[in-house]
C-alpha cells in the first residue's frame, strides 16, 4: 500500500498528494509547521508539539480552523491508517490559497497537511564518533524581524546556514545570534557540560524552545546535574568537558569539535552518552499511543 499523506479532510496516495501554486505556504513560506516522531506506537511530546504549532501560528496571526483535539486525532487517524510504528510526523498548516501577492486576507481557508513515514536515521557513526560543527557567517534570525521561537514555514535562514557549513566540508553549522553569541544550529539546540552543570542557550536569544531540549533538561535535573540557560561565546563551547546537539529528528548528537578546536578529550562525553540512554528510556514510556 502507498503512503497516505492527509490534506484538509482525505487522504491521498503519496504521489496524488500535492497543494496548489497558489498556496501561500508555497508563494511566501507563509505558515507553520511541526516535526514529531513516534517510537513503537508512542507519540513523543505529542501535547507539547501541538501546543506550540498553535503558539507559532498565534505569532503569524494564522487561524487553525480546528482544535487541538481534532488535530491530534487526524494524526493519530494518519499513523493509524499508514500502519507506521516507529514514524516521523510532519504537521504542515499553510495560509492556503490566495492570489500573487502578500496580502493574507486573500486566503480564505488555511490548509492543513500531515505527512507520516518512516524515520530515516542518521548513521550510527555519527553517534560513536561525534559530530564537528563549523560556525558561519550568516546569523540566527533577529528576535524582533522574526522571531526564531515561530517554527514558520519559511526556513532560510537555517538553510544558508547549512549551505555555508557543506560548502566549508561539514555536516552542521553552529549560528549565532546577530551579537555573536552562541545560538542553535540549523535544526538542533546546542548544550555544553562544564564541571557537574548543563548550559543551554537562553530562548530570549533568539532560538526555537526545542522541545527535545527541554526533556533532556529535565532528564539533566533528574540525574543531578546543574541545568542552566545562558548567554554564551565560542570560547565557552571550546572549552567545555562536553557539547552535544538536541532536536527532533537526531535526538541527542555528540559534538567533539567545533572549527576544529578539540572539545574535552574529542570523543563523545560520558555525561552525554548517559543523557542519551536516559533520552532513549524515556521515548519508551513517555507519550501518546495509538
Ligand atoms: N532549532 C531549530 C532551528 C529547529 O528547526 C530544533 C532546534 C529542535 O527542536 P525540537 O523541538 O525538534 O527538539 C529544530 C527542529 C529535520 C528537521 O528533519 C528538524 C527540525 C526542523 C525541520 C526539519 O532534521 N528541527
Amino acid at each position: 500500500m502507498s503512503l497516505k499523506v492527509y490534506i484538509d479532510g482525505k487522504f491521498y496516495d503519496k504521489k496524488d498528494a500535492k497543494v496548489s501554486v497558489f498556496d501561500h505556504g508555497f508563494l511566501y513560506g507563509d505558515g507553520v509547521f511541526e516535526g514529531i516522531r513516534s517510537y513503537s506506537r508512542l507519540v513523543f511530546k505529542f501535547k507539547e508539539h501541538i501546543d506550540r504549532l498553535y503558539e507559532s501560528s498565534h505569532g503569524i496571526m494564522l487561524k487553525i480552523n480546528i482544535s487541538k483535539k481534532e488535530m491530534t486525532k487526524i494524526v493519530i487517524d494518519t499513523l493509524k491508517l499508514n500502519e507506521l510504528q516507529d514514524a516521523y510526523i510532519r504537521l504542515i498548516v499553510t495560509r492556503g490559497v490566495g492570489d500573487l501577492g502578500l496580502d493574507p486576507r486573500k486566503c480564505k481557508d488555511s490548509s492543513i497537511i500531515v505527512i507520516t513515514d518512516k524515520i530515516q536515521l542518521y548513521p550510527e557513526k555519527l553517534y560513536r564518533d561525534g559530530l564537528k560543527l563549523i560556525t558561519v557567517p550568516t546569523p540566527r534570525n533577529i528576535t524582533e524581524a522574526l522571531n526564531p521561537q515561530i517554527k514558520s514555514l519559511n526556513y532560510l535562514n537555517n538553510i544558508l546556514a547549512k549551505i555555508e557549513a557543506i560548502n566549508s566540508g561539514y555536516e552542521e553549522a553552529l549560528m549565532l545570534t546577530a551579537s555573536g553569541y552562541v545560538a542553535e544550529c540549523t535544526g538542533d539546540n546546542i548544550f555544553i557540560i562544564k564541571g557537574d552543570s548543563l548550559i543551554t542557550p537562553s530562548v530570549y536569544l533568539g532560538i526555537l524552545k526545542g522541545i527535545t531540549r527541554s526533556a533532556v533538561m529535565d532528564i539533566g535535573k533528574k540525574i543531578g546535574l546543574k541545568v542552566n540557560e545562558d548567554v554564551l561565546t565560542r570560547q565557552n563551547l571550546f572549552t567545555a568537558d562536553e557539547c552535544f546537539l538536541t532536536g527532533t529528528a537526531a535526538e541527542i548528537v555528540p559534538v567533539v569539535s567545533i572549527e576544529k578546536r578539540i572539545i574535552g578529550t574529542g570523543k563523545p562525553g560520558k555525561i552525554t552518552s548517559n543523557l542519551m540512554k536516559e533520552f532513549k528510556k524515556l521515548t519508551k514510556v513517555d507519550g501518546v499511543r495509538y
